[in-house]
């Protein structure tokens, strides 16, 4: 029975991205023999808020709660839709409604690159943001009082519950488990966020009695970014609340040389509903529209669906094939982040002809 993959573009470059996401995907069902049914949809950006009012239709979880994988681009164009009322009407409501509480992005040099840390060669860069993805600071409890007066009074509450902080602390320990290292570090706050982080820190704690195999350190958020820079090479698997884990997982791939690169994967393990794989980069409204995108972050998150999806041999494929392309170096083929003169579309071509 076919795989069906709903294919969501978004805003700005999520639709320059996508096409190129989808023509690797292609490429590899071709060679692989797979038997997959893409379904493209234009909501969830915001053309679709301005001609609807709304991000999403109002039956949107019906529509794709039966998909294997949500293939999606980018959110946000803020000169027509505020970014909170976009992010908070699409992939916020995404990882929610389909329990999407892992969100994992891989963080690694790629050869080729030129990482802007000196000295570093691939391999020095190679760990994993694991970010809790459906609570913690991304709270919808708080509201305005008094607004527009002197008195105006703005909350907005961290909300961490035991459940929520448990399992993602678990699919953290297994990942450190399964890897060579065996290394987990936490992202904390707790000297200064001193009711929320001391819980986390007990939280971790407790579950690492379960794994006697990992080796468990921790650092404040603060010291963790300088970290990322001084010494990425400390780092194997590194778990964070939701704010934090967005952070970090903008700088570690900015640490590898480019955003464009880096792909995540909204997880629902129990596979109840279908998880969401998505470039880590957002719509970049500074350059989208002129085709000069880097597609890999789209192209990567596509071979995560794949080896979601059972098909471990193709993602591979994937990799190798971006990994050639940037090996060879091809100035021409190669988008502007990473040194070339090249366009999305080139650089997407040249990778799914490796395939
Ligand atoms: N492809 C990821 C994307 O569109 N990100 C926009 C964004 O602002 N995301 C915030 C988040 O991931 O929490």
């Amino acid at each position: 029975m076919a795989q069906r993959i709903a294919i969501i573009p978004g805003d700005g470059i999520g639709k320059e991205v996508m096409p190129e996401g989808v023509r690797v995907l292609e490429a590899a069902a071709r060679r692989f023999g797979l038997d997959l049914e893409l379904e493209a949809f234009d909501f969830a950006s915001c053309d679709y808020y301005l001609e609807h009012g709304q991000m999403l239709p109002d039956d949107w979880f019906e529509t794709l709660k039966d998909f294997d994988a949500l293939f999606y681009g980018a959110v946000g164009w803020p000169e027509t839709v505020p970014d909170h009322v976009s992010l908070w009407g699409s992939l916020l409501q995404f990882r929610r409604r389909f329990d999407q509480y892992i969100n994992l992005r891989p963080c690694r040099l790629l050869p080729g690159i030129q990482s802007p840390l000196a000295g570093r060669e691939p391999g020095d860069i190679d760990f994993y943001v694991v970010r809790e993805n459906t609570e913690g600071e991304y709270s919808s409890v708080g509201g305005r009082m008094f607004e527009g007066t002197e008195r105006e009074i703005v909350i907005q509450e961290t909300v961490m519950t035991r459940h929520g902080t448990d399992r993602v602390l678990k699919f953290a320990y297994e990942l450190a488990r399964s890897r060579p290292r065996k290394k987990l570090t936490s992202a904390t706050k707790s000297n200064g966020i001193a009711i929320t982080m001391p819980w986390w820190d007990e939280r971790v704690a407790a579950m690492g009695e379960r794994y006697p195999e990992v080796a468990v350190d921790q650092f404040h958020i603060d010291i963790l970014t300088a970290n990322f820079v001084m010494h990425p090479d400390w780092f194997d698997v590194v778990v964070a609340s939701n704010l934090f884990g967005d952070i970090l997982s903008d700088l570690g791939p900015a640490c590898t040389g480019t955003i464009g690169v880096a792909p995540s994967a909204n997880i629902n393990p129990e596979g109840t509903f279908p998880s969401l794989f998505e470039p880590v980069h957002g719509s970049a409204p500074d350059i989208a529209g002129k085709g000069i995108a880097n597609p890999i972050g789209q192209i990567w998150s596509g071979a995560m669906l794949l080896e979601h999806l059972g098909h471990r041999e193709a993602a591979d494929a994937v990799v190798d094939a971006f990994e050639a392309v940037l090996t060879e170096g091809d100035r021409r083929v190669l988008t502007p982040d990473v040194g070339g003169t090249g366009t999305t579309e080139a650089l997407g071509r040249a990778i799914a002809s490796r395939l």
